[in-house]
């Protein structure tokens, strides 16, 4: 496939942006080949300057629920352009999009926007330390919060320890609260919390993980999550930056029937824009200043773009049927790739909630970050570099999970299928 003019932006890209991209993720180097210059959107797809076109399983690792650029939303941005974008003042549209926010999660009665999803995790911490008076702060390992010093924390050995740092820059002072378990292992949660859970501020957990690919809750674990908190007094922050709005319009609080007591939110909600937003019972988030003396704030918080685009996003996810769509194209991808691994006699365990799904090769079932780390990153990589050169843009890392639209057609899934049935017995080709 042709790719000079990617080859080109790579190299201008690589003399001004660190890596040639402003997020690490993008520069291709867990998978061979070159990240493509795109220059579109629409609907499923992107089109890059080589003249390819891709089915997108990427969406811009999240956002793009109803693929690219669907007509409501970009009109409600050019309304909004006509208006102008920023006025370091409260606007109705971000009024009006709290209230949609308030009005999908049960668990949330007020809401505070910020630019990203790190902000919004790192505020729901700082928050949460805040009302219990005390700082330690559990997360798993494998699970992505954004790059706040604290939260950049791997996991120490064994269970149930101290985190080291997981980035040079963050001094071990930073993490020396911040403990890291295992996902899924409701025990090691238990245990963690009858010897240290007086001094637990917050637990954070992706309810549906998505950084260690696509990892889905083990029946009980988001329950257990729940009762240690509520009986240790510590706060359970649900991180749905990823799964809100995406695995249902009420969240994966919604679909598990677990009430968290702060929710981290992102992508979706800013349908394409810079956007985050931590909340929950007015008791708690009322402690955020002005109303209260926890500090935060944001120049952009609460940008009118992205409110304008977050409330055409939810008005058509909600009034549709976004989600039982979803659920369809979804189950038809995962099922075919099941299909396939089994023709081709490769064990593929293929995780799926909704519209965002991984597939890895090698092993028989992933419920944690080992056993994501077990899966072959060989595999992974001749898969990708197939798909690629087939017209397919799937997340380039195994730790990422693969989205789909509702603009997806059951024949761009069964392209995806039927490029996987090649890909699983594919060797890397070229190292970019
Ligand atoms: P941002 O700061 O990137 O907006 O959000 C951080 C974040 C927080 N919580 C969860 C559950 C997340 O998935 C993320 C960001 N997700 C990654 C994808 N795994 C963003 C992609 C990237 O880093 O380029």
């Amino acid at each position: 496939m042709n790719d000079a003019c990617a080859r080109a932006l790579r190299e201008r890209a690589e003399r001004v942006l660190p890596g040639g991209v402003s997020s690490p993720v993008r520069a291709f180097h867990a998978v061979p080949g070159v990240p493509p210059a795109i220059v579109r959107g629409d609907g499923a797809y992107l089109f890059d300057a080589d003249g390819n076109r891709y089915i997108d399983c990427v969406l811009a690792y999240g956002p793009h629920i109803l693929g690219h650029n669907p007509p409501e939303v970009a009109s409600a941005l050019r309304e909004q352009l006509q208006r102008g974008v920023a006025f370091g003042a409260t606007t109705e549209i971000e009024v009006e999009l709290a209230e949609r926010i308030v009005d999908a999660l049960p668990s949330v009665e007020m809401v505070r926007f910020v630019n990203s999803g790190t902000e919004a995790a790192m505020s729901a911490v700082r928050l949460a330390r805040a009302v219990t008076g005390r700082d330690v702060v559990v997360k798993f390992d494998g699970a992505y919060h954004g790059h706040a010093d604290a939260l950049l924390a791997g996991a120490g050995s064994g269970i149930a320890t101290l985190a080291i740092p997981g980035s040079p820059g963050v001094p071990a002072a930073a993490v020396a609260a911040t403990m890291v378990l295992p996902y899924n292992d409701a025990d090691a949660l238990r245990q963690c919390f009858a010897s240290a859970g007086d001094r637990v501020a917050a637990l954070l957990v992706e309810p549906v993980a998505g950084n260690m690919g696509c990892v889905p809750p083990q029946p009980g674990f988001l329950e257990t999550a729940r009762a240690v908190t509520r009986e240790h007094g510590a706060l359970l922050v649900f991180d749905e930056v990823m799964s809100g709005f995406r695995v249902a319009y009420g969240g994966a609080q919604e679909l598990y029937g677990v009430m968290p007591d702060l929710t981290c939110l992102g992508k979706v909600i800013g349908g394409g824009l810079p956007v985050g937003a931590y909340g929950g019972a007015a008791r708690v988030m009322e402690q955020v200043a002005p109303a209260g003396a926890v500090y935060q704030a944001g120049t952009l918080s609460g940008n009118p773009l992205a409110m304008a685009a977050g409330c055409a996003t939810l008005d058509l996810l909600r009034r549709g049927d976004a989600y039982a769509r979803l659920e369809m194209v979804g189950e038809r991808l995962a099922a075919g790739m099941r299909d396939a691994a089994g023709g081709a006699g490769v064990s593929v365990a293929v995780n799926r909630v909704g519209s965002m799904l991984t597939p890895f090769v090698d092993v028989e079932a992933v419920t944690d970050f080992a056993g994501a780390k077990a899966a072959s990153a060989e595999r992974f990589a001749a898969l990708h570099e197939t798909w690629l050169e087939g017209g397919v843009l799937w997340p380039p890392s195994q730790f990422e999970a693969g989205f789909l639209s509702t603009a997806h057609t059951d024949s761009d899934a069964d392209r995806i299928i039927e490029l996987f049935a090649v890909g699983l017995s594919a060797k890397t080709k070229v190292r970019a």
